[in-house]
């Protein structure tokens, strides 16, 4: 698969969420069969990840949250690989070392997946001030959560994005959850485009939902920040569908709302729009659907003949 996608198609779009749909359904299988490093699964929320992600450049680079799967598998990232890191194995992209929480892919241009809430808010005017020093096109594309924006660092950071002038494009996933509590407990009203205004810094709220219309909002903010060298936020608007981590447990979650958002589910209405218009058929959205699965089973079996790290090496890759 090609780390970047130029120019994808509305069945491309499809195609690398089906993908993250897949990877996410291994984890819940690997659950489901026994113990399991525990994983923040992105099951709803694929629209946002590859529609925004398929925006950005090879040059442009990425901090993100522990949500992060579908952000690196949209980006490119191999799966094995992925897996590999999850189960602690040698061939990780951090070796095993980072697990799912931490896990950075510095060839794909992403910097780093921040456990720490807000952590991705603190780090990413450092990383745009950089590339502005540095010079070059590259902007910065910050994806974190509402339970983030809720945070102190997130004001700090867009002041300081305001005040610079950096070019950071801010993607809050606003999945009406933050860990255990749902955002109506801890925000004044809906939405978290709003709040940019206050620093300067232009906004808008899509559809996370609908990842054409997510594609198209990602182009246009990168753009804008592209030629601008200033910050823009785009807030996406989505579910997540399963708990906050996995092994699953949403026994807060008020049913008739999980319900009414599984009925926008992200890849089902893909799925309806290209059998709608032709473009594809039932037979080809399950040839699709299959080869997904078949390319996540690949990557698990990978993944687990991976050997753990070499008890020798614990120090490398350390600072201290
Ligand atoms: C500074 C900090 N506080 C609390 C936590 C525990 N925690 C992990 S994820 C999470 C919720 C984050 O919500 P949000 O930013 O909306 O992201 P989402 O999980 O919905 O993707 C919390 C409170 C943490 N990891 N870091
Ligand atoms: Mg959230």
């Amino acid at each position: 698969m090609n780390r970047t996608l130029a120019n994808p198609s509305p069945a491309d779009l499809l195609a690398r969420m089906m993908l993250i749909r897949a990877y996410e359904e291994k984890i819940v299988a690997f659950h489901a069969a026994g113990p399991f490093p525990s994983v923040c699964t992105s099951v709803g929320q694929e629209a946002s990840a590859v529609g925004a992600v398929t925006a950005l450049r090879s040059e442009d680079q990425i901090l993100t949250n522990h949500r992060s799967a579908g952000h690196l598998l949209a980006r490119g990232a191999d799966p094995g690989r992925m897996l590999a890191e999850v189960m602690g194995r040698q061939d990780g992209y951090c070796k095993g070392r980072s697990g799912t929480l931490h896990i950075s892919v510095k060839e794909l241009g992403v910097v780093l997946t921040s456990t720490i809430v807000g952590g991705e808010l603190s780090l990413a005017p450092g990383v745009a001030l950089s590339r502005t020093m540095l010079g070059g096109s590259g902007i910065v594309a910050c994806f974190f959560g509402d339970g983030a924006a809720c945070e102190g660092i997130f004001h700090e950071s867009l002041n300081l994005a305001a005040v610079w002038n950096l070019p950071i494009l801010y993607i809050v996933e606003n999945n009406q959850w933050q860990a255990f509590v749902h955002r109506k407990e801890t925000m004044v009203g809906d939405h978290i485009a709003p709040w940019a205004a206050s620093y300067g810094i232009a906004s808008r709220t899509v559809d996370g939902n609908d990842v054409e219309a997510m594609h198209r909002a990602a182009l246009e903010a990168a753009a804008f920040v592209r030629e601008n060298r200033k910050p823009f936020l785009l807030e996406a608007w989505t579910y997540r569908q399963r708990g906050h981590m996995e092994p699953n447990d949403q026994s807060y979650v008020d049913p008739a709302e999980l319900e009414s958002w599984k009925g926008k589910d992200p890849i089902d209405r893909q799925v309806a729009r290209l059998l709608a218009s032709g473009a594809l058929t039932e037979a080809e959205v399950e040839a699709m659907r299959a080869e997904a699965r078949a390319t996540i089973e690949a990557a698990a079996a990978f993944a687990a003949a991976s050997p753990f790290p070499d008890v020798a090496e614990v120090g490398e890759g350390a600072y201290a």
